[in-house]
């Protein structure tokens, strides 16, 4: 027994130097040796060996990363040493006069520095423990911080132990996220009409500051270290220069930036700044200019430091780059949720690396803030390097011929109504029919938790719009089979088996049409409250917002965005055309004959947590038709329904040969 327990041990051991080794190759050197398939295979053991022997569990097991219940707020953490700030110098000028003060205080020594990037993060400290990542913490003051070691720890570039067990050490470095992530997180907080974050280090910012680590890990944030806070080792020789520290964190398996550079003097120094200066542009990620350190650890303990910031290092602050031109128009694109965003075309102008044609102008607010008009002369920017915005107005060069812009009030892809919630910056068409919003719209229709079609995947839905069969979701109850044998890649069966399932969904319970239909804020469980509620489509249709909010669990913001669907005619008259082609928009007035017995004599095991139901709502659906709940599996077990980190139920179950089930599929089974 002992023996094979040491194997076990012995085997999760060996499984997280193997998924650490994989981390470091893609996370810190860019340059994975196995697919991502294999790499999912050695964390799926690991795992299961893990609930298996939950006590072998360690903090710093890779399968520890994005762990833990979201927080209520953060605690403080005092800086054992504190995390100065750097002396700012705007031109070459104030390079020279740094290195003035150094020379002089130096004394005539000779010393070298050390040029880096400055990249346009957010500074943090990382304590190892006998190698063991313990402690996380944002720079706050300088003195205090504050402990989001939960939200580090989900930076898979971030060891959770270090190549040698240090007895401690504090790290410090910049967390920071690409720019490509960037751009993709603003486009996706426009789509949900979420204000996008203004450069990269806000996003950064951020997404550290999340109570909820799962936030933060769905972030991409990387870090690059360049710097030390406490240490304690007994045997090794403490590096004695910066570029020595900089090794010192690599070879700890640490994420260090290649791009820095030795220099024997400031000229030296400056001409390293200024090749960055100019090549930025070409990087993956923001910098802000470029940190010039003394190298020497003995000398910058000579220099010291003021009250701020050390005397042996200066940030040499790119001017930010900004170009003069004119704002051609404004136009307005629908995007697939049915944002309405506001777009600049400009005078074509050169900033940064690209010749720039258009910024984007976010929405309504930031127009009337900064007061933007067509044929204004502007001064643009690019945020986080990348995306083009508007700066500043130069109101003085007005000549009284610059046009207001005002959002359209109708949808330019459908003629729809836009309108613009409470609290919210984003306009929004309201055209459940626009052809801008269709393609996703049907996608979601016809989704498992929807309509749930079988054989109605993107790609059908893609061909479907394209052919121009379907124009609106109502259209899919009229299409035959021999319109879709016309289309390319169907079969007779396959195109029979389409329309069978499109036929099949006409009978599905009111609460899975009314989450289909893709009202903004009415997800799965809003559904089923109204469905429940109402009983009937029409009858939402005509509901009031008092009546709306007077609903347990509905608040103004659905209540607000039922109205705005329901108000909108192409809608109303949509709802009209799936009611004529038959689809079902009344709920079933379920009796308790119907109930009981649809699980009679079944046993249940619930393990784990389900997405949309809690475990008592579960066991009373399952008590309610005639099944049985019970708390530990058997033979006797008909189903264990497995939510998220399900426990040692599950496994017993696969042993046993019990058939697991998800929550979807055991909604299916009650029919619900
Ligand atoms: N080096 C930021 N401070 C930096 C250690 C000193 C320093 C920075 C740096 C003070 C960067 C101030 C906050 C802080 C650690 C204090 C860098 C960068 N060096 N390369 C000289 O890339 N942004 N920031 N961080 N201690």
């Amino acid at each position: 027994m002992g023996g094979e327990h040491e194997e076990i041990k012995r085997r999760i051991e060996a499984l997280r130097r193997e998924i650490e080794k994989h981390d470091y190759r893609y996370y810190v050197l860019d340059a994975p040796t196995i697919t991502d398939a294999q790499y999912d295979r050695l964390m799926a053991e690991l795992q299961q060996l893990e609930r298996e022997y939950p006590h072998l569990i360690t903090p710093d097991s890779p399968t520890q990363r994005v762990g833990g219940k979201p927080r209520e707020g953060f605690v403080t953490v005092r800086h054992a040493v504190p995390m100065l700030s750097l002396a700012n110098a705007f031109s070459e000028e104030d390079l020279r006069e740094f290195d003035r003060r150094v020379k002089s205080a130096l004394g005539g020594e000779p010393y070298d520095y050390v040029v880096e990037l400055k990249i346009d993060g957010l500074a943090v400290s990382l304590t190892y423990r006998n190698g063991i990542f313990v402690r996380g913490a944002t720079r706050g003051d300088g003195e205090n911080g504050e402990d989001i070691t939960a939200n580090l720890k989900t930076i898979r570039s971030i060891p959770l132990r270090l190549n040698q067990p240090v007895d401690l050490l504090e790290v410090r470095g910049e967390v920071y996220m690409p720019k490509k992530s960037f751009v993709e997180l603003n486009a996706r907080r426009e789509e949900r009409g979420e204000p996008a974050f203004a450069n990269p280090r806000n996003a950064a910012a951020g997404s550290l500051r999340q109570l909820d680590p799962a936030v933060t890990a769905g972030r991409n944030l990387t870090i690059f270290v360049y710097g030390t806070g406490e240490m304690e080792f007994a045997h090794r020789e403490a590096p004695a220069s910066h570029s020595e520290v900089l090794k010192f964190l690599e070879g700890l398996g640490l994420r260090v930036n290649t791009h820095y550079q030795v220099c024997r003097n400031i000229d030296e120094a400056i001409s390293y700044c200024r090749i960055w200066q100019n090549r930025k542009a070409e990087l993956p990620y923001a910098i802000d200019g470029m940190v010039i350190k003394v190298n020497s650890l003995a000398q910058q303990a000579l220099l010291g430091t003021t009250m701020k910031s050390p005397r042996w290092a200066v940030a040499f602050k790119f001017p930010p780059e900004q170009a003069e031109t004119t704002v051609r128009d404004i136009i307005v694109s629908v995007g697939r949720t049915g944002v309405i965003t506001p777009t600049a075309i400009l005078e074509p102008v050169f900033l940064a690396g690209s010749t720039v044609s258009r910024a984007t102008l976010h929405n309504e607010d930031i127009i009337r803030d900064k007061d933007i008009r067509i044929g204004d002369r502007v001064i643009v920017h690019k945020a986080g390097d990348v995306i083009p915005e508007v700066v500043e107005v130069l109101k003085e060069k007005r000549t009284g011929a610059e046009k207001i812009f005002t959002m359209p009030r109708a949808c330019p892809a459908c003629g729809a109504e836009v309108v613009r919630q409470t609290n919210e910056a984003a306009h929004r068409c309201t055209g459940a029919a626009c052809p801008a919003q269709l393609l996703e719209g049907l996608i979601h229709f016809a989704s498992r938790g929807a309509m749930d079609i079988a054989g109605l995947g993107p790609a059908v839905v893609k061909q479907l719009v394209d052919s121009g069969l379907v124009r609106d979701v109502s259209d899919l109850y009229r299409l035959t089979a021999e319109q879709v044998k016309g289309l390319e890649r169907f079969a007779d069966k396959s195109a029979e088996n389409l329309i069978n399932a499109i036929a099949e969904s006409k009978s599905n319970p009111l609460h899975r049409l009314i989450f289909a239909l893709g009202i903004r804020h009415v997800g799965e469980r809003a559904a089923r409250i109204l469905a429940e509620h109402f009983g009937d489509i029409r009858r939402i249709m005509d509901a009031g917002y008092e009546e709306l909010v007077a609903i347990p669990e509905i608040g103004p913001k659905i209540a607000e965005s039922v109205i705005a669907f329901m108000h909108e005619p192409q809608n109303r008259a949509l709802i009209e055309r799936l009611v004529k082609n038959g689809v079902n928009v009344v709920a079933e007035k379920t009796t308790a004959a119907a109930q009981n017995g649809k699980l009679a004599g079944k046993t249940f095991v619930l393990t784990g947590t389900l997405a949309s139901l809690k475990r008592d709502e579960a066991k009373k659906l399952i008590e309610s038709r005639g099944g049985k709940v019970s708390s530990s599996v058997s033979k006797k077990t008909d189903y264990v329904v497995a939510g998220d980190s399900p426990g040692s139920k599950y496994d017993k179950a696969v042993q046993l040969g019990v058939a697991i089930i998800d929550e979807r599929e055991f909604l299916d089974l009650i029919g619900e």
